[in-house]
């Protein structure tokens, strides 16, 4: 090795090593996958993310967005992070239940009143619990992003009463709880990734299918959708995580960096998505047959759904239980 002293003697040698140093601290690269795609919220967020990164770290750190599912569902980018080939992705917190099934206690339907019902729950201490606990799994999950109230679109008739629901074959996230609450409300649940959905409903494979305005637009699922029933039945969150893997291999101040633009990312996110629901409403309208589905009918959901409730939370750790819904009741 050589010595300091003949280091900075030579100084042609001391060039070399700084360019080199600079080079070795420049060019920081991550992939992103998405599932959505461009024109949703998801991915919008992350493209968001990608660009305060980059500026924030003067070009050092740079994030290449993959959107679409082109990488994979959210499933296989899911198990890609935990694998590190892939550095960051945003899945719901649906899927997130493979890893803690506690994560199922976001899904439970009727729960939340609004959206900042939800961000409170989720960014306080409830809702960070759940993130700390992928610690373990190779994953650092940083944030809640919103993918927002589903409600049901299907092409045979229009959801008017809890009775409208029998008998459609309606696509699910690969998700228990989503199948036993879709079963639970006499539909046939077919679970899929979102990515296969539009095929399935052109072919009639399946019915129907349950999302927020932002997918049922970006996906244009009103090509193949007749009817869209405001049933608002479960809010969804998704959560921006990145491999551990990646992060291990940053310093101190480039984690945080990463840290604060994942903050402000989901500032603007969550944003985007509220303001493109309500946009998206109107929009759908005139493309769908719309339909507000009464409170009245919601409460009898919401009861028929009462043993797959029950079922479910039992199967969640009591103490996360007892702590989301402290935390639901305070938010109120
Ligand atoms: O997390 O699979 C789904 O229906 C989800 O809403 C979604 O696409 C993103």
């Amino acid at each position: 090795m050589l010595s300091r002293h003949c280091l900075l003697k030579n100084v042609s040698t001391l060039g070399l090593l700084l360019a080199f140093s600079a080079t070795a601290h420049a060019g920081i690269t991550a992939r992103m996958g998405t599932s959505l795609p461009d024109a949703h919220p998801q991915t919008l967020g992350a493209n968001k993310f990608a660009e305060l990164v980059d500026e924030r770290s003067n070009g050092d750190i740079t994030i290449t967005v993959f959107s679409n599912g082109i990488l994979g569902n959210d499933v296989n980018m899911t198990s890609m992070l935990q694998s590190g080939t892939l550095d960051f992705t945003v899945p719901s917190t649906a899927t997130l239940s493979s890893l803690n099934p506690d994560f199922n206690i976001v899904s439970l339907p009727f729960q939340f009143d609004d959206s900042d019902h939800a961000d409170a729950v989720l960014d306080g201490e409830a809702g960070r619990a759940l993130l700390a606990s992928l610690d373990d799994k190779q994953l650092v999950a940083l944030e809640y992003w919103e993918n927002g109230f589903r409600h049901m679109t299907n092409s045979r008739r229009p959801i008017e009463t809890l009775e409208d629901i029998k008998g459609l074959k309606i696509r699910t996230m690969q998700n228990a709880l989503y199948i036993d609450l879709f079963n639970g409300l006499s539909a046939n649940a077919v679970p899929m990734a979102v990515n296969e959905l539009f095929t399935a409903m052109e072919t009639r494979t399946v019915d129907g299918q349950e999302n927020p305005y932002t997918v049922i637009d970006a996906k244009r699922f009103f090509e193949v959708q007749k009817y869209l029933s405001r049933t608002a039945h479960a809010y969804d969150a998704q959560v921006l995580v990145a491999s551990r893997k990646f992060m291990q291999s940053l310093n101190d101040d480039q984690q945080q960096l990463i840290r604060t633009a994942a903050r402000d990312a989901t500032l603007y996110q969550r944003e985007k998505s509220r303001a493109m629901n309500d946009e998206l409403l109107s929009e759908l309208q005139e493309k769908m047959a719309v339909n507000v589905v009464p409170d009245a009918e919601r409460v009898r959901m919401r009861e028929a759904l009462e043993p797959v409730i029950q079922q479910h939370t039992q199967a969640l750790t009591p103490a996360v239980v007892e702590q989301f819904r402290a935390a639901l009741a305070d938010a109120r």
